[in-house]
This record gives C-alpha cells, sequence and structure tokens, in this order.
C-alpha cells in the first residue's frame, strides 16, 4: 500500500520534471519532492510505526525514489545549464576572419573637389595659384579694377562694408591685383576663393559663394587664347560636349568683356528656377584686361596684354552634378553632402 503511495509520487514528481519549463520551475518540484519538507521526507517521518522489517523495506523505497527523482532533476538541470551556455555562445559569438569594420571616413565637399580639379588643370597649364584675403580694402576690390567711387559699376555687385572702410571681397577679380603687383608680367595665375554679395538668395544665388579667378599676361595675348583657355576648362570639367553662347559683357576691368553662359544641364534648355526660366546659366564672365588696369598695377600696356575671367565655381559645381538648387551646397544637410 505504501510503497504504492510512494512509486505514484514518484511518478507523479517524474511528470513534474519533465515538464519544468525553467529553473525556477524545476527547483519548487525538488523542494516539493525531495527537499526535507518535502514529500518523501514527510512519509520517511512517519516510517517510526512500522515493524523492523517493514521499515527496512520501506526505507529502500523511498531512497529508491528519491535516488531516481535526484537523477531526473539532476539530468533536467544539466539540459538547461546547456541551453544558458548555448545561448550565452549563440550572443558572444564574433566571427574573427571577418574584415574588421573601419572608421566612417568623410569625403570632400563637392566645391573643393572641383576646385582642385581645376587647380590641377591650370597648373598643368603653367598657372600658379594665388590666394588672396577675403576682407578687401575698397582700393583692391573696386579702385584698381577701373571702378571709381560713384563708378555706377559700383552698384553691380551688393557689398558688405565694413567698419572702417574695409569690405567683404564681391569677387576673385581683387588676386588679379595682388597678382600682378607681386609677380608681375609674364603672368599666369588663378585664385579660387569665397566671395560675398548682400544679395537676397534664391535657387541660384548665395550671400557667400565660390569664384574662381584667372589671368593671362604676356605678349600678344588675344580673345583666341581666352577661348581656347575657356574651352579646355569647360571640357576637362564636364567632359562631354556642352553648350554655350558668347555674348558682350561689361565689366570695367576688361575690354572686350564677355558673358560666357551655358546651357542650364538641370532642365536642359527649356527653363527652370536655376536659369531662372531663361535656359542659360552665367557662368564664365571674362575678356582682355583693360589697358587702365594694368597701368594702374605698374605693366606696361603698350608691351604687355592678357585675359582674365572670373568662373561662377559653385554655379559650375551646380552644372556639373546637375544639383538643382543653391542652398543645399552650404546647408550642411549629410543626407545631401552623402551623395558625393
Ligand atoms: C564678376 O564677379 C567678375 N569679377 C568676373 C570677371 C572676372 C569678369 C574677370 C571679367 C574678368 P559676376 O558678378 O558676373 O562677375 O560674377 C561672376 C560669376 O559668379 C557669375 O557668372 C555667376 O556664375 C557667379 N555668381 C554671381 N553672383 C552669384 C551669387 N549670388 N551666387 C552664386 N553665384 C554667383
Amino acid at each position: 500500500m505504501l510503497d504504492e503511495s510512494i512509486q505514484e509520487l514518484a511518478s507523479r514528481s517524474l511528470a513534474r520534471i519533465a515538464a519544468a519549463a525553467t529553473p525556477e520551475a524545476l527547483e519548487a518540484v525538488r523542494v516539493d519532492a525531495v527537499g526535507r519538507k518535502g514529500v518523501l521526507a514527510e512519509i520517511s517521518k512517519g516510517m517510526g510505526k512500522l515493524s523492523p522489517e517493514e521499515r527496512k523495506r520501506i526505507g529502500q523505497v523511498l531512497n529508491a525514489a528519491k535516488q531516481q527523482l535526484e537523477a531526473a532533476l539532476d539530468a533536467r538541470k544539466q539540459e538547461f545549464d546547456a541551453f544558458a551556455l548555448r545561448a550565452r555562445l549563440d550572443a558572444e559569438w564574433l566571427d574573427l576572419t571577418l574584415p574588421a569594420p573601419g572608421p566612417r571616413r568623410g569625403h570632400l565637399h563637392p566645391i573643393t573637389r572641383i576646385q582642385r580639379e581645376l587647380e590641377d588643370l591650370f597648373v598643368s597649364l603653367g598657372f600658379t595659384v594665388l590666394d588672396g584675403p577675403e576682407v578687401e580694402t575698397e582700393y583692391y576690390n573696386f579702385d584698381a579694377l577701373n571702378i571709381p567711387p560713384d563708378h555706377p559699376a559700383r552698384d553691380m555687385q551688393d557689398t558688405f562694408w565694413l567698419d572702417g572702410g574695409n569690405l567683404l571681397r564681391t569677387h576673385t577679380s581683387p588676386v588679379q591685383v595682388r597678382g600682378m603687383e607681386r609677380l608681375g608680367p609674364p603672368l599666369r595665375m588663378i585664385a579660387p576663393g569665397r566671395v560675398f554679395r548682400n544679395e537676397s538668395v534664391d535657387a541660384s544665388h548665395e550671400h557667400t559663394f565660390y569664384q574662381l579667378e584667372g589671368m593671362m599676361i604676356d605678349r600678344d595675348v588675344s580673345v583666341a587664347h581666352l577661348l581656347y583657355f575657356m574651352k579646355t576648362l569647360l571640357t576637362a570639367i564636364f567632359q562631354r560636349e556642352v553648350t554655350v553662347r558668347l555674348r558682350p559683357g561689361y565689366f570695367p576691368f576688361v575690354e572686350p568683356g564677355f558673358e560666357l553662359d551655358i546651357q542650364c544641364l538641370i532642365c536642359g534648355g527649356p527653363g527652370c528656377p536655376v536659369c531662372k526660366h531663361s535656359g542659360w546659366v552665367e557662368l564664365l564672365p571674362c575678356g582682355l584686361v583693360n589697358p587702365n588696369v594694368l597701368r594702374t598695377s605698374g605693366i606696361d600696356p603698350e608691351e604687355w596684354g592678357g585675359f582674365a575671367f572670373g568662373l561662377g565655381l559653385t554655379r559650375l559645381v551646380m552644372m556639373r552634378y546637375e544639383i538643382d538648387d543653391i542652398r543645399h551646397l552650404h546647408g550642411g544637410d549629410l543626407r545631401f553632402l552623402e551623395q558625393f
């Protein structure tokens, strides 16, 4: 009778051990079954009432049941331990043969990239790259370029004036004057840089943008030389046929002066906000250096002549990458910049 109860208790506990889903549930079964206050311990407490032979026999049955349960508890615990170890190893798994993730690299801004391409091109053609100050004097920005005070051409470029009479340069042309003064003729120079204009911003106009000035002074320089260099420049940058037009342009520091426009590559001609719906983008004003400018910088116009151009570098970058709004370029949005 007692044997059967012990057997039944043991098999019920075995079923609970098999069904335990967590180490905590298994521990609860262990306490119930073989713990100091568990069911087997309760039975053994009542054994005092039995005859010595019965006590011995039931004692053996109890021991056997206890051993069976403890073996089952150990086996189930090992399963849990193995499972936990597997999970930990899975979490820690590391393929040491995979290439290490490198540092996240930045890259050059598209304006810097095109500027460097142009510098390399012009250096290969014998030009020197010059730099000039962004805070300029009125003399270099205007007077020395044949734009005296009260000349209407001063209004062509809205100027940020600074206290004390200096200004933020409105174009890179003052570097022409500094180059002529410092290096003298013959001269081949370019001057890329940032310029500033006090004008309202739209899809093709910024208050801060980049130009690339170029100047060549030598004996017998003609419009043919100018056109050759402009064509070389555009072919190098676009590496494809682009449609350009040359029209007369007025700048006091060149005579004759030209505007070289490029057919808008954003809309292909029919018109869009970038080309102000004209189909053409002003890109490359240029001309033969006005003799007054040469004379002011100490160069004899009877002996020397030259050409100069003032490329709108920011606009060129827009055309090259088909960027439909100039404000993207310095908006600081990484989603835009990461495309280059
Ligand atoms: C000048 O600045 C002259 N210094 C260029 C020059 C140099 C002519 C040497 C002759 C000889 P202009 O103001 O047109 O010219 O500007 C030159 C180019 O800068 C324009 O063709 C255009 O591409 C670009 N540009 C002008 N204003 C802006 C602006 N607000 N935002 C972006 N690009 C501009």
